[in-house]
């Protein structure tokens, strides 16, 4: 027989002997971490000229406990400035990001001094994008993923949000999580950490209301995971590999919405593994996203306490510039095909150096023909995005902008990251999403 007054210490004991299946995370070993160095160095070693670039960076070498306080400053100097003098012109979503970053695994007093400014302006920028909604048509100014990183920032730094709107907007059939019609992973997966983070916060409330959008909320979990492991590929990754990452982070903290006999997490991870030394992520925010979850870390562990402690000598850091290739004169050109597609097309064929990317493509028609090839690009934290071609805007209320195609085909990388090939068709199109 066992004491009844020891029964609560051997409940904690069978507990903890418990296998941890409730929590898939399948992070790597710390013996094979020598097949991130790659992305951490290229997070490492880019030069980060706006702030804007370097924020999903030093959040995620923050979670991961790589950055020593040098390093850490050195990351975050360009990222203050860009909150501190351009508050108005960032959008919602990079706010929160930004906040994210700058208070990963930091205590109240080492935080940054302007936090709660910044919290204030983002409940303001959250606020914003609602009433947007109502006025047009249910359209956010940015977009669900930007919505979805609010909601969690505000959860996370103790920001005011109304529960009850979360539980409204955040509906799974809400129009905002697809693109053409598709489900965007990546959107879902983010609203999936939001609303568990939410759910989490508010569960020990008494609060009758709170109670039932908890149940609402908690349903839309469910639906999200369903519909992000409905787009699981063959080759275990969700969505493409740009959204593998967040997805992971998704099924992480949720899983107790699904069998483990529906997700070989380690399948994903391996293929994910598989495509980091082919180049995919050498974009700094590609890197980014994906080393998180293969650290089996999510946004969530930004503000708990034995998150990110630093991993002395655990990676193998290199300080070099990144090799940037020959210069371009020197490499052979290649010919392209690009058009213009709005009700007509307008074709040009022009010849750029081997290796050039997409924006490159742009650039030389422009200069050949400034009227039907004129165009204007915006910074985001994947690079160039494209704002206006012949003067033509992209505007979030009509959901139009321009989308990058080549032979027909939409791709998944942007204007500034897409390697163009000798004699392909590439096209920018005036789409609706
Ligand atoms: N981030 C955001 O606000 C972007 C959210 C996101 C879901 C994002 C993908 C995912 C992410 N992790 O950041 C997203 N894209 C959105 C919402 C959008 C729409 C933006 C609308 C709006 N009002 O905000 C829209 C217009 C549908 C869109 N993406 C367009 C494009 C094309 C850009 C073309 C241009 N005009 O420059 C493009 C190139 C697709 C195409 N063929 O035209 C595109 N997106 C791509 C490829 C991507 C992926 C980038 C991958 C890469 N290696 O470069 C992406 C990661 C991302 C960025 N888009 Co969108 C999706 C993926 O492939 N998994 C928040 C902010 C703080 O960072």
């Amino acid at each position: 027989m066992i004491p009844s007054h020891q029964l609560p210490l051997v409940g904690l004991l069978l507990f903890s002997l418990i296998p941890r299946q409730q929590c898939e995370i399948c992070e790597i070993s710390r013996e094979n971490y020598t097949a991130l160095n790659p992305l951490i160095n290229t997070m490492i070693n880019s030069k980060y000229s706006t702030g804007i670039q370097a924020i999903n960076v030093l959040l995620s070498l923050r979670l991961g406990g790589i950055l020593n306080q040098n390093q850490e400053q050195q990351l975050m100097r360009p990222i203050i400035h860009t909150v501190q003098n351009n508050e108005s012109s960032l959008t919602s979503g990079q706010l929160a990001l930004s906040i994210l970053a700058l208070g990963a695994c930091k205590s109240p007093d080492e935080m940054f001094q302007n936090y709660p400014v910044l919290v204030k302006q983002l409940e303001n920028k959250f606020q914003e994008e609602i009433k947007n909604m109502e006025e047009h048509d249910d359209n956010p100014l940015t977009n669900y993923y930007q919505l979805s990183l609010d909601v969690l920032a505000l959860c996370l730094f103790s920001g005011n949000y109304s529960i009850s709107i979360v539980a409204r907007k955040f509906n799974p059939e809400n129009k905002n999580y697809y693109f053409h019609r598709q489900f965007s992973v990546d959107t879902g997966a983010m609203a999936v950490l939001a609303l568990t983070c939410v759910k989490r916060d508010k569960t020990n409330s008494q609060n009758v209301i709170y109670k039932r959008d908890l149940k609402i909320i908690g349903g839309h979990i469910e639906s999200l995971i369903r519909k992000i492991l409905a787009q699981k590929k063959e080759d275990g990754l969700i969505g493409n590999i740009y959204s593998t990452g967040e997805a992971m982070q998704a099924l992480f903290v949720s899983s107790h919405y699904y069998k483990k006999s529906q997700w070989d997490c380690q399948k994903t991870r391996n293929k994910v593994l598989e495509e980091i030394p082919e180049g995919v992520f050498r974009m700094p925010t590609a890197a980014a996203q994906i080393l998180p979850a293969l650290l089996g870390k999510t946004y969530l562990d930004v503000n708990k306490d034995s998150s990110c402690v630093y991993k002395s000598g655990a990676f193998n850091l290199t300080t070099q510039e990144p090799t940037s290739g020959p210069p371009a004169v020197s490499r052979p050109q290649i010919q392209v095909n690009y058009s213009v597609v709005i009700n007509t097309t307008h074709s040009i064929t022009v010849s750029v150096a081997n290796g050039s990317v997409f924006l490159d493509v742009m650039e030389k028609a422009e200069k050949e023909n400034a009227t039907l090839f004129s165009f204007t690009a915006e910074e985001s934290l994947w690079g160039p995005y494209i704002t206006t071609v012949q003067g033509i805007k992209a505007n979030s209320n009509e959901r139009t902008y321009w989308e990058l195609l080549s032979n027909g085909e939409p791709l998944s990388q942007g204007a500034g990251s897409y390697v163009v090939h000798a004699g392909e068709n590439l096209e920018v199109r005036w789409s609706k999403y």
